[in-house]
């Protein structure tokens, strides 16, 4: 009888500990493919593709971080804005200018691989996972 209570109790002892185990893996980073367009004229466009990851429930300002991290050929810089957090003012060497009205608009695919501007900046936006992002120099 003795025994098996002692049974018992080295199971529960043993889920517990892979219950905090579980609780203090790592999360896994989930895929995202970025691509960065360039729109520099209406007859020269240059696009640039690139694969990264994000945390689940992670920021895109994050996975921008990592890539540039780990890609020399990346390289992006944000302003902060009090109210609305972080604004993506330059990629790749080229920023957005106020007098020529450009700016690096953020897009995300929806179903049917439409490209949407996203409702927030990078600081807030959570890409899923195999999301396809584009920043694209746009005019204002
Ligand atoms: C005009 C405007 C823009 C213009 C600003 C340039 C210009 N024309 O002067 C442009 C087109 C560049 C723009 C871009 C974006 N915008 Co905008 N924009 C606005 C808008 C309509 C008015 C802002 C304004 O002029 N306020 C009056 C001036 C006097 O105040 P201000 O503080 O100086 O305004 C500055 C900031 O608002 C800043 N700004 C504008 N948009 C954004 C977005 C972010 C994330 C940040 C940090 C700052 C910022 O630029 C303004 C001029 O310098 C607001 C909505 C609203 N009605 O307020 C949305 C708004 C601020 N934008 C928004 C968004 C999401 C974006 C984009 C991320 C869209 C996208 N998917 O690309 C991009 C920013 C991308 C990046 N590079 O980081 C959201 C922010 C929501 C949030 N919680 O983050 C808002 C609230 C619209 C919405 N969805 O409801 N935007």
């Amino acid at each position: 009888m003795a025994l098996k209570l002692n049974s018992v109790v080295c199971l529960a002892t043993l889920l517990q500990l892979f219950g905090w185990l579980a609780l203090a893996a790592p999360l896994k980073e989930v895929p995202i493919k970025l691509t960065v367009v360039f729109d520099v004229s209406d007859d020269e466009a240059a696009l640039q593709l690139y694969h990264t990851s994000a945390l689940p429930g992670g920021s895109l300002l994050g996975a921008l971080r990592r890539l540039q991290h780990a890609n020399s050929d990346f390289k992006f810089s944000v302003t902060e804005d009090p109210d609305y957090g972080f604004y993506l003012e330059s990629v790749n060497g080229v920023a957005g200018s106020h007098a020529e009205h450009t700016y690096w608009q953020i897009l995300a695919e929806v179903h049917g691989g439409e490209l949407t501007p996203i409702d927030v900046g990078v600081g807030c936006y959570s890409p899923k996972a195999y999301e396809h992002i584009t920043l694209k120099l746009a005019n204002w």
